[in-house]
C-alpha cells in the first residue's frame, strides 16, 4: 500500500470578519399621499451605480392605465415618483414577479456586504401593502440563492392613500440595542426580490423603489502551502 502525504493550509490573511446576526426589520405608514418616503439615489443597485453590472425580471406583466405603463425599472431610478402616477410604479396584476440585480465584481471580487435594504410602496388601500420575500446569492457561487427572509406589512388602511416602507437591517447580536450594526448579506453578488399577490386580492401592490445599501466587501489574501 502507498501512502501520499499531501499537507495543504488554506489561510485567509486578515480579512475582517463578517458579522451577520439576527435580521431585524420594521415598517412605517404615512396616510394621505402614496408618495410619502423619500427614495435613495446613491444605494448599490440603483441605475447609474457603479455597483450595478444588470438586471432582470422575470414573469413581469405590466398594467397600463390613464397615468401610464407599469414597469420594474421604476424600482431602482431614484425617486418615489407622484401620487397616482401609474407609470411611476412598478405593478403586475398577473401572479407577482421577480426582480433580480446582479452586481458587478470586476473590483469588489469578494462581492458587497448588504447592510440595510428599504422598500417604499404606495397607492390606494390596499395596493400599499408589501409582501415579498428577498434572497441573495455570494460571489463565490453566483447561482446558489439564500433567502433573507419573507417581509410584509399590513395597514388596515381603509381607503385613502398611503405610503409604506420596509426597513431591513441585522443585529449582529452584540447586545447594544443597536439593529443596523450587522450584515444582512455577506458578499453578495445577486439580490433577488420574489413579489407575490396579496391573498384576498387579486392584485399585488404598487412599488415604487426597492434600495439595497452596502459596501464592497474586504478581499483577503490566499495564501496556499504544500
Ligand atoms: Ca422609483
Ligand atoms: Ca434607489
Ligand atoms: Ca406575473
Ligand atoms: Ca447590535
Amino acid at each position: 500500500m502507498k501512502f501520499v502525504h499531501i499537507a495543504v493550509a488554506v489561510l485567509l490573511a486578515a480579512a475582517p470578519i463578517a458579522i451577520q446576526g439576527a435580521i431585524h426589520t420594521n415598517w412605517v405608514v404615512v396616510v394621505g399621499t402614496d408618495t410619502g418616503y423619500p427614495s435613495a439615489t446613491l444605494d448599490l443597485i440603483n441605475t447609474g451605480s457603479a455597483a450595478l453590472e444588470s438586471e432582470q425580471h422575470d414573469d413581469y406583466e405590466s398594467y397600463t392605465g390613464a397615468t401610464g405603463t407599469s414597469s420594474p425599472t421604476n424600482l431602482n431610478d431614484g425617486t418615489t415618483g407622484g401620487d397616482n402616477i401609474v407609470g411611476d410604479i412598478a405593478l403586475d396584476l398577473s401572479n407577482g414577479w421577480t426582480s433580480t440585480y446582479i452586481l458587478d465584481t470586476t473590483t469588489a471580487r469578494a462581492g458587497y456586504h448588504v447592510t440595510k435594504i428599504q422598500t417604499i410602496c404606495g397607492w390606494t388601500a390596499p395596493l400599499g401593502d408589501q409582501r415579498y420575500e428577498v434572497f441573495y446569492s455570494t460571489a463565490s457561487a453566483p447561482d446558489s440563492f439564500i433567502s433573507i427572509g419573507s417581509f410584509a406589512c399590513s395597514t388596515n388602511v381603509p381607503s385613502d392613500q398611503y405610503t409604506t416602507r420596509i426597513t431591513i437591517t441585522d443585529d449582529d447580536d452584540d447586545g447594544d440595542a443597536d439593529y443596523e450594526d450587522g450584515i444582512v448579506a455577506s458578499n453578495t453578488k445577486k439580490i433577488r426580490f420574489v413579489f407575490d399577490n396579496i391573498p384576498g386580492y387579486d392584485y399585488t401592490a404598487c412599488y415604487r423603489e426597492m434600495d439595497v445599501f452596502g459596501d464592497p466587501a474586504p478581499t483577503g489574501t490566499m495564501i496556499v502551502v504544500r
